[in-house]
């Protein structure tokens, strides 16, 4: 499992050249390493939701299953397993002994850094809480984002083979999916409240509907008011 980061300004330098000299002058002189941001975030490169169809871990119950991992990214990775909890077995190409190894559900990995993990899908409380769809994913809040948006980048799920559609896709997940595999979705083109509870009392800013109806009786109202009192005041003029 590699996870891997990308900074659009840095690569958007070797889309909009092809002359190489450019390329360099724009990498070594002109791109300023230190205002750099990480934009997207990749597992076995590729972003959520297609880490779902590539980067997909699928079990069955009581498997023995070895994890390697790697942070080719610039930052740290927090990487979080929901649901269970895995055991380091070697660090950097180093098998530990087995008083060394840790088992825990978080695991810390600084740029460059390889782990092995052990994971075991025992339905015990410990090792694994229960056959499910459980996220795992960085706990830095930026690396579950796509340019921004949530949910996206490395955002992936291990899955219990019996929760899978015949596409090998997860079968609980059906109106998340429906939003997130959408453009539109990462376009920023959806409202911000649409398909939630907030739609019908937010909605979005500047796109609401105008009433054409209340609008009218509001008007027929005023033209109605200011008719009777023309009509009074006349009256009371004669
Ligand atoms: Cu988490």
């Amino acid at each position: 499992m590699i996870y891997q980061s990308i900074d659009k300004n840095l690569a958007g330098i070797i889309q909009n050249h092809i002359d190489p000299r450019l390329i360099a002058q724009n990498m070594a002189r002109d791109y300023n390493m230190t205002e750099s941001h990480e934009n997207y975030f990749l597992l076995n490169g590729h972003a959520f939701p297609y880490t779902l169809r590539d980067g997909l871990i699928a079990v069955d119950e009581n498997q023995h299953i070895k994890l390697r991992i790697a942070n080719v990214q610039r930052s740290p990775v927090a990487l979080h397993f929901h649901g269970h909890k895995a055991t380091v077995t070697a660090t950097d190409g180093v098998d530990l002994g087995e008083h060394q190894q840790t088992m825990r559900d978080v695991f810390d990995l600084a740029p460059a850094q390889r782990l092995d993990l052990h994971l075991q899908t025992l339905n015990d409380g410990l090792h694994s809480y229960s056959p499910g769809l459980w996220m795992f994913h960085d706990h830095v809040p930026t690396g579950t984002t796509s340019d921004g948006m949530e949910p996206g980048g490395n955002m992936a799920i291990l899955a219990y083979k019996s929760l899978l559609d015949e596409q090998g896709m997860p079968t609980l997940h059906d109106h998340t999916l429906a939003q997130v595999f959408d453009k539109n979705y990462y376009a920023k083109n959806r409202p911000v409240w649409g398909g939630t509870d907030y739609a019908k009392q937010l909605g979005d800013v500047g796109l609401l509907e105008p009433d054409l109806l209340r609008i009218m009786a509001f008007c027929l109202l005023i033209g109605l008011s200011l008719g009777l009192a023309v009509l009074i005041a006349l009256r009371f003029k004669r």
